[in-house]
């Protein structure tokens, strides 16, 4: 198996989670977006949507879309499980995932934040706010229901990672590298604390990779 990954990129960081959550340890090829690599035709020809993180499996199939690659890691490694045995929960815990992976990423991915400058011209104090925008808009819903329902324990889901926190901890630390403020978040941060204590979780961390710059 082969991990096509960058230390910055956060649907990166949620495989990388993932991974270490499972014990598998792909080989790496670090895929630097700032250069542009994303977009060669080498890239391109391995995951035609220029994103990482891609998995190519041994004797051919390539992986793509990080949550895609998460459940499929969890289909095929179970032990310990990210999803829950209860379907109530299990999409309690995809939705947690998901208001973060649709809600909240994708608007503030690099292609997106470089065509803001770029083509349309934004300054970059007003990216930073569209940044900022999307951040607090999903982290506000996501403190209110996690605050709030009994499901949520120790971790995102009851006393266990899943799913959930492997969304939620890569976009707390990209909130933060954009100067976000986090303190009106303490049920979020609070479960990122737990998380980022297990050893799992303090390996993937982009600071700890070896593209890291
Ligand atoms: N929905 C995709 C998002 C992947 C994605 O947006 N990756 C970013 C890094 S976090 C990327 O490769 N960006 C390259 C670019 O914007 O040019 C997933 O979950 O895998």
């Amino acid at each position: 198996m082969k991990l096509y990954d960058y230390y910055r990129s956060s649907a990166a960081y949620r495989v990388r989670l993932a991974l270490n959550l499972k014990g598998v340890a792909p080989e790496r090829v670090f895929v630097h977006l700032r250069k542009g690599v994303q977009r060669t035709d080498d890239y391109l020809d391995l995951n035609p949507q220029g994103l990482v993180p891609a998995l190519a499996l041994d004797g051919g199939p390539r992986l793509t879309q990080s949550l895609a690659i998460v459940e499929w890691l969890d289909e095929t490694h179970p032990h310990p499980p990210l999803l829950p045995g209860d379907a109530t929960a299990r999409a309690r815990v995809r939705a947690i995932a998901l208001s973060i992976a649709c809600e909240i990423h994708p608007l503030n991915n690099l292609r997106v934040l470089q065509y803001l400058t770029g083509t349309l011209g934004v300054a970059e104090a007003q990216k930073d706010g569209w940044y900022r925008y999307w951040v607090d808009t999903g982290f506000e819903a996501l403190e209110r229901q996690l605050a709030r329902e009994k499901s949520t324990g120790r971790f995102c889901h009851g006393d266990t990672p899943s799913l959930a926190d492997v969304c939620l901890v890569p976009q707390l630390a990209n909130a933060r590298r954009f100067n976000v403020d986090v303190t009106p978040y303490p049920t979020l941060t609070r479960i990122e604390a737990a998380c980022n204590a297990l050893p799992a979780f303090a390996d993937a961390a982009p600071a700890n990779q070896p593209d890291a710059e």
